[in-house]
């Protein structure tokens, strides 16, 4: 009898104690204890920033000491929010760069477009990092899709080209200085297949991001560089960014047309605006195509930065296409900020808008869906429509386009 009560009596124990756990957790979500991402922007001015400022009085500015500035500002703040009590991790991700899948770890901390690091912690804990000294704002990590906007067409580039007016990758000695000669633009997207005949069909990998270059290697002539900031393979493993690169800086290739079949006779001879461009691919979305702006962030900052992350010489990026953005059309989100100041450093910076254009009951005129990053101050915008065209359409590319394409399709 006795060991049946003290059983009895221990069920009811744990039966409350289950149900206190439940409601404890229920607390927590209540209270914000649900760890998150969430980007930190600290007050001292991003290196590039503070360049900018200096060149335009005339002063000399030493790019590595005051980077160890704003680095020393990072450090004090997350020492002292661990002398807070607050639990709180630097995000970073293990992402593969290299032929061979060799995998770095990359922290989400940035300084030369953008003062902040990314941490993981409660929501409860947001409003005491607001408090602290040194603490400028603090964002959620906003989730970010992707756009496409639509035509090479819309910009009219073929009319600038003189002879040969289509350029293939056995052309590059023929042209006239028109055709993005001596450009490196920077694709920040979903990585991008480098062997693709649209970029020549070259099998060589590029150089790989965070190390040196090595000197006795050769890389991909079309896709000289490519920086991984997902866990995902180094590679275009969903097709976006191949895309978007094609139409930015494509040689002449064929789409398989409406049949989908390459090499038959529907097919559409397609063509890049700038085809002797060189490409930077960052891979900031994952397989499924979705990522964080943290990614966005560093990719901006790692584009337009003369050296990579862990400090080798690397080229810069004239000019960086994002056909990407996030609900917010916030301008003083991370990586509308990024956008901005990488603009100083003299990168034209492209972000996608009019993707979320179409007009809706609630908005007729599809008004305010600029998101970020496109929502910057600085920004040239690609819209999905032509700029005349007296509502925006909703178009993007994730559908239908093969994950591991032979051909693109017409931009
Ligand atoms: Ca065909």
């Amino acid at each position: 009898m006795m060991k049946r009560s003290l059983l009895i009596r221990s069920l009811l124990v744990a039966v409350v104690l289950s149900v206190a756990a439940s409601l404890l957790f229920f607390w927590q979500q209540r209270a914000g204890a649900t760890v998150r991402p969430y980007i930190v922007e600290l007050s001292a001015d991003p290196v590039i920033v503070a360049k900018f400022r200096a060149e335009s009085a005339g002063q000399p500015f030493d790019v590595e000491a005051y980077r160890a500035q704003v680095v020393a500002q990072q450090n004090d703040f997350l020492a002292r929010l661990a002398a807070k009590g607050v639990a709180a991790s630097v995000v970073s991700v293990d992402a593969p760069n290299g032929p061979n899948g060799e995998v770095s770890n990359i922290q989400f901390r940035f300084n030369y477009v953008y003062n902040g690091v990314t941490l993981a912690v409660p929501a409860s804990a947001v409003p005491t990092i607001e408090s602290m000294d040194g603490v400028k704002s603090v964002h959620e990590d906003e989730a970010v899709e992707l756009h496409l906007d639509n035509a090479v067409k819309y910009v009219r580039a073929q009319q600038l080209y003189g002879n040969p007016p289509q350029v293939k990758m056995g052309d590059a000695l023929q042209t006239a200085g028109v055709h993005g000669e001596g450009i490196y633009i920077a694709v920040i997207d979903t990585g991008v297949d480098w062997a693709h005949p649209m970029f020549g069909g070259d099998p060589t990998p590029p150089r790989f991001g965070v190390g040196p270059a090595v000197a006795a290697t050769n890389y991909n002539q079309k896709v000289p560089y490519f920086l991984n900031l997902t866990a995902g393979a180094a590679q275009d493993d969903f097709g976006h960014g191949s895309h978007v690169a094609g139409i930015a800086a494509g040689y002449l290739a064929n789409a398989p047309g409406a049949d989908g079949l390459p090499l038959t006779a529907d097919d559409i001879p397609v063509h890049g605006v700038a085809p002797q461009a060189k490409i930077m691919a960052y891979k900031t979305l994952s397989t499924v195509g979705t990522g964080l702006n943290a990614s966005t962030v560093l990719a901006i900052e790692d584009a337009v930065q003369p050296f990579t992350i862990a400090g080798y010489p690397k080229p810069v990026a004239h000019v960086i296409n994002m056909s990407l953005g996030s609900a917010s059309n916030d301008p003083n989100s991370p990586a509308a900020v990024a956008s901005d100041n990488a603009s100083l450093a003299g990168t034209t910076v492209v972000a996608s808008a009019g993707n979320s254009g179409a007009p809706t009951p609630t908005n007729p005129t599809g008004e305010g869906t600029i998101g970020s990053p496109g929502s910057g101050r600085r920004r040239s915008r690609s819209t999905a429509a032509p700029p005349s065209s007296p509502t925006s359409q909703k178009l993007t590319s994730s559908a239908g386009w093969p994950r591991r394409p032979t051909r693109c399709p017409t931009p």
